[in-house]
């Protein structure tokens, strides 16, 4: 066959496969899942040393790969051969999945599977890949309004272009950075692409001083931390852990913020904090309306704190809160906190302000910072709550911020 017509048979065929992106290659730490529900699985672990990529340097690293259970227990430790290929058995007796941390050091590994698995990319296990990848798939669980994916790739020069698709394959998103510091890709899920798998690239950016080398990526916790290079296993192998969600709060009708407060009193006579909080159409995350939040103070003020309390929402139980809130990038500390129907408070401390543009916000009210007051049953007990949003201020933030918040959804 001449190189012509063996070119076209080769795209044929790879026009006739199914949609199974090339698996990622992996550095450092990072975990597969592996489906053990039809019995026991093997792994193929290709081990590839930095210095034949990069020749002027080597790592003496030697892989291991361990074996975990899905309750957890440690089943086997394997040492790997650099260079090398070797199996790894997830047997049955893991459960319904078997873990395998692998761990090529500041070398390469490359996994097959003869089973369904994902990779785990969650912010605590973080998926580590080297050079991008094509495609991989995720699954959004019902009920989202949107999701987020975070980069970090700490050396300059070494970026991405990050491109997110819908479940027709159409682009949701594309953003091209350095990702020095670990940054949020956020994309809208429209009505109707809930409950679906999407699936998102890591290419090499544009910029001709970029390149995609080292990355870390994971996704947000409203998600189900996991990426399939087959997007049929996506589904199936997320729903232990997909959250499912509902919206609450869509900020399209009246404002449902009952009570707006100050944490620090001023005493009468000194300049004063305000507030303008209304339901606006200036910039919906979704809709067509969003809360505006407008908070002006005084110079000089040390410590300051903006309560903003919903109306009792008919919520029943709650495990995790999910909102989304266009930041300014000020470093404002953010606590999201549930009171429930006997005024037992729930607080989540929810980070800071450092992102611009929209973020989702969530709460998991599994791991509260702290519970305060009501029937110290140290549940959430409806039948209504009440969802509080408190945005911090310290010395040297910014004394006029503008934000918006929409889309507040609950789970379970
Ligand atoms: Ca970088
Ligand atoms: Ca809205
Ligand atoms: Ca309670």
């Amino acid at each position: 066959m001449d190189r012509v017509r063996s070119i076209v048979v080769f795209t044929m065929l790879l026009a006739a496969m199914p949609a199974v992106a090339v698996t990622p290659v992996l550095r450092y730490t990072t975990y597969l899942l592996v489906d053990t529900t039809a019995g026991p699985a093997s792994l193929t672990m290709q081990s590839r040393s930095y210095g034949t990529v990069h020749g002027d340097f080597t790592y003496g690293d030697q892989p291991s790969y361990r074996v975990i259970g899905a309750d957890g227990r440690q089943i086997e430790d394997v040492d790997g051969q650099l260079a090398g290929e070797m199996d790894v058995a997830v047997p049955a007796s893991a459960g319904d999945f078997g873990l395998v941390e692998v761990r090529p050091g500041a070398n390469y590994a490359l996994a097959e599977s003869d089973r369904p698995y994902g990779i785990v990319a969650t912010e605590h296990a973080p998926m580590n890949c080297v050079g991008g990848f094509e495609r991989l798939y995720f699954f959004v669980p019902r009920g989202h309004t949107g999701g987020s994916v975070y980069l970090h790739a700490f050396s300059v020069g070494e970026a991405g272009r990050v491109v997110v698709h819908d479940p027709d394959g159409n682009v949701a998103v594309e953003v091209e950075d350095d990702f020095n510091e670990p940054a949020a890709v956020s994309f809208t899920v429209p009505e109707g692409m809930d409950g679906r798998t999407w699936s998102l690239g890591l290419l090499k950016p544009e910029r001709e001083d970029w390149d995609v080398d080292d990355c870390a990526l994971w996704l947000s916790p409203s998600l189900s931390g996991l990426l399939f290079t087959n997007p049929d296993w996506a589904e199936r192998l997320s729903a232990p852990f997909a959250t499912s969600w509902t919206p609450v709060l869509d900020f399209e009708g009246d404002s449902p913020v009952q009570t707006i407060q100050w944490s620090q009193k001023v005493a009468d006579g000194q300049p004063q904090p305000t507030w303008d909080v209304a339901v606006s159409g200036e910039n919906p995350h979704s809709g067509a309306q969003s809360l505006r939040v407008e908070m002006d103070l005084p110079e000089n003020v040390a410590r300051q704190e903006l309560k903003l309390f919903t109306v009792p929402l008919p919520i029943e139980k709650v495990e995790k809160v999910c909102l989304w809130l266009y930041g300014d990038g000020s470093g404002r500390k953010l606590m999201l906190r549930v009171r429930d129907s006997s005024l037992e408070h729930h607080y989540y401390a929810a980070g800071t302000i450092d992102w611009v543009g929209w973020g989702e916000l969530v709460g998991d009210f599994t791991h509260p910072s702290d519970i305060a007051g009501g029937d110290e049953n140290k549940r959430i007990d409806g039948p209504t709550v009440s969802v509080v949003l408190q945005i911090g201020h310290a010395a040297g933030q910014p004394v006029h911020s503008v934000y918006y918040v929409d889309d507040l959804g609950v789970s379970p």
